[in-house]
């Protein structure tokens, strides 16, 4: 069971987000696209990238409207990366967050230039004048978090993600490929941070380090919910690793020995933390979450 102190802050976390996010869409209702795109946005993501940065950042006391926005950039991000995720030439999919894919809900134009659209907004979001940073801060978010998502991160983890299907392939390129599909975006959260504080290049490097150990973590977590989880709790199909011959560390190695090396990573994750202290109490709650998760 989740705590109720953290699902409290997730949904708190996840509100702000949203707002902040409609008040930017809503005054845009006039163009066709801000539809597919408020659809694949507002369709009930837990907006668990957001609590990463929320408690990341109360760890250095940053301000909370600073942490949402950049929370909203992510989201806007990982949002687009699902749509693409679902289409047909990638893993084709048609139940999103228990709703049907925006491919599905509109067409598979429709859905790649609304999930493109995503993307650039991040951009926009991050560079916004309603972003209380410094342009030399706002400059390097950017071009940290454009690394995250091209070819040195989640594209190239989707690439190999689909280019393994059917393969035997070892542990070490499973998971280098799921800490680029799925950590670096994870690893952005953890780094922002340090972006912000102005911290060495050693702490930054130690933030995203972290950050892609949580999102390899989160990812595994995925791969156990895809092997036992139930469609409706889920909100998407399960068991579509094994047919589609992804090449995760469940279909490898069984459920159990996965299981038990997601809470190795979890205990090391969580040494790395307390060294913050008292502060690092959310974040912990929410490296708690990804093991207990059921969704
Ligand atoms: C360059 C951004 C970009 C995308 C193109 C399609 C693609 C490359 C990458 C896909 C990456 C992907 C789908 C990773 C899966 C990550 C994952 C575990 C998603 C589920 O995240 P949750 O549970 O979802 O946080 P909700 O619905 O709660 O938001």
């Amino acid at each position: 069971m989740l705590t109720s102190k953290f699902s409290q802050n997730l949904s708190k976390t996840a509100k702000k987000t949203d707002n902040y996010l409609k008040k930017i869409f809503n005054k845009k209702n006039s163009y066709l696209l801000i539809k597919p795109m408020k659809y694949g946005l507002f369709s009930g993501g837990k907006r668990f990238r957001s609590a990463i940065v929320v408690s990341t950042g109360k760890i250095f006391g940053i301000n909370n409207k600073i942490l949402i926005i950049i929370g909203a950039a992510i989201e806007c991000i990982h949002s687009y990366s699902l749509m693409h995720d679902d289409l047909p030439s990638m893993d084709n999919d048609s139940l999103r967050r228990g709703k049907l894919s925006t491919h599905k809900k509109f067409n598979e134009f429709t859905a790649i230039l609304a999930g493109n659209s995503l993307l650039t907004s991040a951009f926009d979001i991050l560079s916004s004048r309603h972003l209380n940073l410094s342009s030399k801060i706002k400059n390097e978010l950017i071009q940290s978090i454009s690394m995250c998502c091209g070819y040195e991160g989640l594209a190239s983890g989707q690439y190999f993600d689909l280019t393994y299907e059917h393969k035997k392939i070892s542990p070490k390129k499973i998971i280098n490929m799921q800490e680029d599909k799925t950590g670096k975006l994870f690893g952005f959260c953890c780094e922002s941070i340090g972006i912000i504080k102005n911290l060495s290049i050693k702490e930054k490097k130690f933030l995203k380090d972290l950050g892609i150990q949580i999102g390899l973590l989160f990812q595994i977590v995925d791969d156990l919910i895809d092997y036992c989880g139930d469609k409706k709790v889920v909100g998407k199909s399960t068991k579509k690793d094994a047919a589609k011959g992804k090449a995760t560390l469940v279909n490898l190695w069984g459920y159990d020995k996965s299981l038990k090396y997601a809470k190795k990573l979890k205990n090391k994750i969580e040494k790395k933390v307390i060294k913050y202290g008292d502060k690092s109490s959310d974040l912990l709650d929410c490296i708690d979450f990804i093991l207990k998760r059921k969704f």
